[in-house]
């Protein structure tokens, strides 16, 4: 049987090729010729004299005026695009195109209204707070929203209206929504989304990735929707990567665009990063960040207060991982918090610190997974990481501070500072799987987990001036970790964290006494993987009156905390990074209390920042784990999209059903994208949909595909996932062949994202 599914790929003519073309359209737009100057400024005239004559196709009232803008030339052709207003407010959907041939004549109009506006009022009912409150119930959760602003609404009957632009969170994950609310009734007339979440093929990064890309028209370009200025861009000629489509990078780390795909990639998560964690509007702290541009000519990357250029490593790859393209990000953050770039010695250190926090957010489960090293995946020169932050002194840099540190180069004066951070997220000897670190005055740390440590670095640099240093860091993340925790408990890990690196106590330092008076144990930072029960610990109090009563929040859903005992104990659910608090409460009353902070991380089964893959062995390459399947379908062979296992459905020519299943669990609160890449090979007729394959998720159809779907090579397939979010989810494909004419279906590389 398999000869027979073999002989018809070669039919097709591929297997002799014996490499599978992906079809993955990465064309650019075609480049426009540059126009003559006359042919814009004779058409731009043209059209206005055209609109003086108000010609019906406009529908334009009596009240009606126009706003053009800089005429676009394509081809020959002048395209004049034009704004309404109607006694003074906008139109939306008023817009219109005025189209010229290059010697001026008006050729034809594109309008998008369609009836005359006539209105009896322009006073409106619904008031401007109530707009608000309507448009930001669109998403799930806004971060910022414009004032709405009255407009005539002109998609079909012309209405007054409210318009503004909501950015947060919807069902789809990132949004940037505008909406329309009826001013009279109060009825949203319209929404417009502005996010496109685009899917490439990116160098450094588990494939594969969802960046956040922009769509006009029919072009899709690399530019961040809602983050001002942050796009990424060919370093020649600074020209944003735009293209037909939304699907970016073909893995190939020497390709600037798939270089790209990866700097936007990492730019994002650190946005996603510092917006969860840190509550900050974008990298400038106003919504805006800086273009970033693949193609320097050097071994290095940078951010120079404009934009963020991207070298290559010794192989020519472009090294736009998430730990350089987040710490270049992180000299801006820097250079826009109080006091400018961190001086003293310590600018690299704080950018590290943004670099890590920013790869422990994405949470890669393959490719860049978490640590604390910075370059592992670029090999910059051929000789591993650039830095390393649990033991500095592997890449030659100092683990403790001294007198020296201040006038050393930036990058090795970034050891001291790397090392602190890590013992003060990790500590001494992390429970967690992460590498143990010496200190330099033999003292042992127990770590409050990375999300506390950038909080604290975060809440220094809110203090910082630019008399910025070492010991001033010292005092700075003192200040910040003991407004953070009014047990004390961050600020003793971060005093101990300075001390075993030898920053010496500052007459500045705060000192903190804790309200409570009961002492809570630090159980380590832990961790564990979906649907295996943890090794069970216990929390730890002492002081006050006892009994203690225990509670906990953060912790892992499916963990749980005994409020008698103080035993942690549970099966993981869902997967991720968890902040867990635990606080302890004793029987004298008033009551006592105090608590205690670590990380709780949890592989598998996605993430607790909803970026993680949520498919077991997604390449097939690790044979029948995760999937079920009826017999023959998985495989292998010179067909798999990579690696060389792969599922392959039905082929026979004969009736004969195949199925490939998996369950999965999407976490609450996540949507989830399902990615898959699938080839339909047939030699069937063209006719009808003879052979068929269905993709289900608990029996309801995301996607149906015959043999008329069928190309030359892999094809990437998207579903979305989000109605199942905080459900278990059977995956299932299901391919049947009729009698006659075999169809194969070849499906690899299954992720969501
Ligand atoms: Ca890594
Ligand atoms: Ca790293
Ligand atoms: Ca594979
Ligand atoms: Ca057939
Ligand atoms: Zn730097």
């Amino acid at each position: 049987m398999l000869l027979r599914r073999v002989v018809v790929l070669a039919s097709a003519g591929v297997l002799a090729a014996g490499v599978a073309v992906v079809a993955t359209p990465t064309a650019l737009a075609q480049p426009t010729p540059t126009p003559a100057p006359n042919a814009q400024s004779l058409a731009a005239n043209a059209a206005s004299d055209f609109l003086a004559s108000r010609p019906a196709a406009l529908h334009a009232s009596a009240s009606d005026a126009f706003t053009q803008h800089p005429v676009i030339s394509f081809d020959g052709t002048q395209f004049v695009p034009y704004d309404r207003s109607y006694k003074g407010l906008p139109v939306v959907g008023g817009d219109f195109v005025v189209m010229t041939n290059s010697s001026g004549q008006v050729m034809d109009t594109s309008v998008a209204q369609d009836q005359t506006i006539d209105l009896a009022s322009t006073t409106p009912k619904v008031t401007v707070k109530e707009a608000e409150a309507t448009a930001g119930a669109a998403l799930q959760s806004v971060t910022s929203a414009t004032t709405p602003r009255l407009v005539v609404y002109a998609h079909g009957s012309p209405a007054l209206a409210y318009e503004s632009t909501v950015t947060g969170t919807g069902a789809e994950g990132s949004s940037k929504l505008s909406v329309v609310v009826d001013a009279q009734t109060g009825k949203v007339l319209e929404t417009t989304e502005h996010v496109m979440h685009g899917t490439g093929t990116s160098a450094w990064n588990a494939n594969p990735v969802t960046i956040n890309t922009t769509h006009s028209g029919s072009t899709y370009t690399m530019r961040d929707p809602s983050i001002t200025n942050l796009s990424c861009q060919n370093l020649s000629g600074n020209q944003v990567f735009s293209g037909p489509d939304d699907v970016w990078g073909n893995g190939n780390a020497t390709d600037r665009e798939t270089g790209c795909v990866d700097a936007l990639f990492g730019s994002q998560t650190e946005n996603r990063m510092i917006a969860d964690w840190l509550g900050r509007n974008g990298p400038n702290g106003s919504g805006g960040a800086w273009p970033i541009r693949v193609g320097l000519n050097d071994l290095n990357a940078g951010y120079d207060g404009s934009q963020i250029q991207i070298g290559h490593n010794q192989a020519g790859g472009w090294i736009g991982a998430i730990d350089v393209i987040a710490h270049e990000q992180g000299h801006g953050i820097d250079d826009y918090t109080p006091g400018s770039i961190s001086r003293g010695g310590t600018q690299e250190f704080v950018a590290d610190t943004f670099g890590a926090a920013s790869e422990w957010y994405a949470n890669e489960s393959t490719k860049d997974t978490p640590d604390f090293l910075v370059g592992e995946q670029i090999n910059l020169t051929g000789n591993g990481p650039i830095r390393n932050m649990y033991n500095p002194s592997a890449v030659g840099h100092a683990n403790c501070y001294s007198s020296s540190i201040p006038n050393t180069e930036v990058h090795a004066a970034a050891g001291p500072g790397n090392h602190w951070f890590y013992l003060l997220a990790e500590g001494t000897s992390p429970t967690n799987g992460q590498p143990t670190s010496p200190t330099c005055n033999s003292s042992s740390v127990t770590g409050v987990g990375i999300q506390n440590a950038i909080k604290i670095m975060y809440g220094a640099m809110l203090m910082k001036t630019s008399s910025s240093s070492y010991l001033k860091y010292r005092t700075w993340t003192l200040t910040a970790a003991k407004n953070l925790d009014a047990t004390c408990g961050l600020f003793n890990t971060t005093k101990k964290a300075w001390d075993a690196v030898s920053v010496p106590a500052q007459s500045a330092d705060p000192t903190c006494s804790a309200s409570g008076g009961i002492t809570v144990g630090n159980p380590g930072n832990r961790s564990g993987t979906v649907g295996t029960a943890i090794t069970a610990f216990t929390v730890t109090a002492s002081g006050g009156t006892s009994p203690y009563h225990f509670s906990a929040t953060g912790l892992p859903p499916g963990v749980s905390i005994n409020a008698t005992s103080g035993q942690v104990s549970g099966t993981p659910t869902a997967g991720g990074t968890f902040a867990a608090t635990v606080t302890v409460t004793d029987s004298s009353s008033p009551a006592k209390s105090g608590s205690v902070q670590f990380t709780f991380t949890v592989s598998g089964g996605g993430g607790g920042t909803c970026g993680q893959n949520l498919i077991t062995n997604g390449t097939f390459e690790s044979g029948t784990t995760g999937w079920t399947a009826t017999s023959g379908v998985l495989t292998s062979g010179a067909n798999a999209h990579a690696g060389t296992r792969f599922a392959w459905l039905d082929g026979y020519g004969r009736t004969h059903t195949d199925t490939l299943q998996q369950v999965l669990t999407v976490p609450a609160g996540c949507s989830a994208t399902l990615s898959y890449y699938l080839w339909i090979d047939t030699e069937d007729e063209p006719s009808s949909a003879f052979d068929r394959l269905t993709l289900t998720a608990n029996n309801q159809t995301l996607a149906t595909f015959s043999n008329l779907d069928a190309g030359s090579g892999y094809v990437l397939r998207t579903a979305s996932l989000a109605a199942f979010a905080g459900q278990s989810v059977t995956l299932k494909w299901t391919g049947t062949e009729d009698a006659g004419l075999a169809t194969n279906f070849l499906i690899d590389d299954v992720s969501t994202s």
